[in-house]
């Protein structure tokens, strides 16, 4: 017995030994047996988005606050509850616009790109460097085909022969994709609004027959042909899954196929410049506004238009993922992504944390104490110049409100996430409210613009436009949901 009790003794000593080494070896690793969680990072979730106000989480009366004058009915009084969340603090200007613009375009030239010119703005293909380490000859790659195997064919034709794993540029284009590339694009190499890819010289073939497939000469002088840019992507369709998973019932949630619940889109990423002629400027001498209101850099800092629901949406979608790639490369937790702002999010952050408000501001009125416009729309009947400005403003333009958000009312109206449904307030959750609806084309838009009246602008009113409909007077901004409880959490 006595031998025995000692030989347990020996063991515990020794166990116990082992897992003070343990601790002493490795602190908080987790190895030591408890329950410790995996939380390996730390989030700073304190960190402001760029260009992002913080909009604490609240609750408040949405709906109509003064006389409903059209009797719609369509925004009746409900309490609602938000999350806290980032917005931007200004709508999307045509210079962040472009930004988006550029990279659809320089993705579709360098994917329309082979061989060695296209490896020069691709990350290092590791492969390929290991095994030169070890071996001088290169060995010949499945899936990088041979530098200059392009250039030969591409002196006499400028479409290269169909290969396996490179398909043919022009092909994918035309169906809206471009080709897959053999490997992720390292933007450090592309520079800039693509400074080395268009500014260094590029003077080989394979760059020339690549953005030959992009260019038109319709007009005599070679132009981009924006029909070409166009943005493919792929998400994650909760809705659809939370959808799926309730009919499904509480027997099957373990086997539901999420590579079936993603939604896919592809759009032309161009705006429609021919908005300011369009529509309601039919017999306007608008044409400056066409040549110049997107691309010209005196309108760097207005707000974009001739943006479409659906581009709004695929814009927002690119910007997360841009995010992505650079907090993946820096080894940092994702931000949570961008999105339009859902309505009752617009109507939250519009009203700036006031009680009982018709406008942004606060006042009742659309002008100040000093009898100064506040916004830009279109004051008493038509006289557009009245606020100082014909067309948009600037987006930093008249004073920001309590949030710190610019032009919530007026300058562009503004597409929000929500599909319309006149009797939104009463179907709707008091938590987060929103409508997602593929199937209802007309998508909310608030705030009102420089070509609306002073109704447009309330804090409460509530307008849709189709979401592929491209206007002179529709812009955007997004919203990025804040991790967490408040800010002010330590
Ligand atoms: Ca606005």
């Amino acid at each position: 017995m006595g031998l025995k009790k000692t030989h347990q003794n020996t063991i515990f000593l020794i166990l116990f030994t082992a897992f003070g080494a343990l601790l002493a070896s490795c602190g908080k690793s987790g190895a030591s047996g408890e329950l410790v969680g995996a939380g390996a990072k730390n989030f700073k979730s304190n960190e402001v988005p760029y260009g992002m106000v913080y909009i604490p989480g609240g609750s408040f009366i949405m709906g109509q606050t003064d006389q409903d004058v059209l009797f719609g009915q369509a925004a009746q009084n409900k309490e609602v509850t938000v999350s806290p969340f980032f917005m931007d603090e200004t709508e999307i200007t045509n210079s962040e616009y472009r930004q988006f613009v550029n990279w659809v375009r320089d993705s579709t030239l360098i994917a329309l790109m082979t061989g060695a010119e296209q490896a020069k703005f691709l990350v290092v293909d590791k492969s390929v460097t290991k095994a030169g380490n070890n071996n001088p000859v290169t060995p010949p790659s499945t899936t990088q085909p041979a530098p200059g195997a392009g250039i030969q064919t591409g002196n006499n034709n400028p479409v290269p022969p169909p290969s396996t794993t490179q398909p043919a540029p022009g092909a994918g284009i035309q169906k809206g994709i471009a080709p897959p590339l053999p490997r992720p694009i390292d933007w450090r190499k592309v520079g800039v609004n693509g400074a080395n890819l268009w500014k260094s010289g590029l003077k080989g073939d394979v760059f020339k027959n690549a953005k030959k497939s992009i260019t038109h000469t319709e007009l005599g002088d070679p132009k981009l042909d924006d029909r070409k840019f166009t943005y493919g992507y792929t998400i994650f369709d909760a809705e659809k899954a939370a959808a799926e998973r309730d009919q499904r019932g509480k027997n099957n949630i373990q086997n539901a196929d999420r590579t079936k619940q993603v939604f896919k889109d592809t759009v032309g990423v161009y705006p429609d410049t021919l908005v300011w002629k369009a529509h309601l400027f039919k017999r306007s001498h608008n044409e400056p506004m066409i040549y110049g209101y997107f691309s010209h850099p005196a309108y760097n800092n207005y707000p974009v238009v001739g943006i479409s629901w659906r581009q709004a949406r695929a814009f927002s979608v690119w910007r997360g993922k841009v995010n992505d790639s650079y907090r993946a490369a820096k080894k940092l937790p994702k931000r949570m992504p961008y999105s339009l702002p859902t309505e009752a999010e617009f109507e939250y952050a519009a009203r700036g944390g006031r009680v009982g408000t018709t406008y942004p501001w606060g006042g009742p009125y659309p002008r100040n104490a000093k009898g100064c416009l506040m916004a830009n729309f279109k004051p008493a009947r038509g006289r557009f110049a009245d606020d100082g400005a014909t067309f948009t403003v600037n987006v930093k333009s008249y004073f920001p409100n309590d949030f710190g958000l610019f032009n919530m009312a007026g300058n562009v109206a503004e597409w929000t996430n929500d599909a319309y449904n006149v009797s939104a307030y009463n179907i709707t959750n008091t938590l987060n409210p929103v409508i997602n609806n593929a199937g209802e084309k007309r998508k909310v838009v608030r705030g009102g613009s420089w070509n609306d009246n002073g109704y447009f602008l309330q804090n409460s009113v509530r307008n849709y436009e189709m979401e592929l409909e491209q206007t002179a007077y529709i812009g955007f901004r997004c919203v990025t949901p804040y991790i967490g409880r408040d800010i002010k959490d330590k």
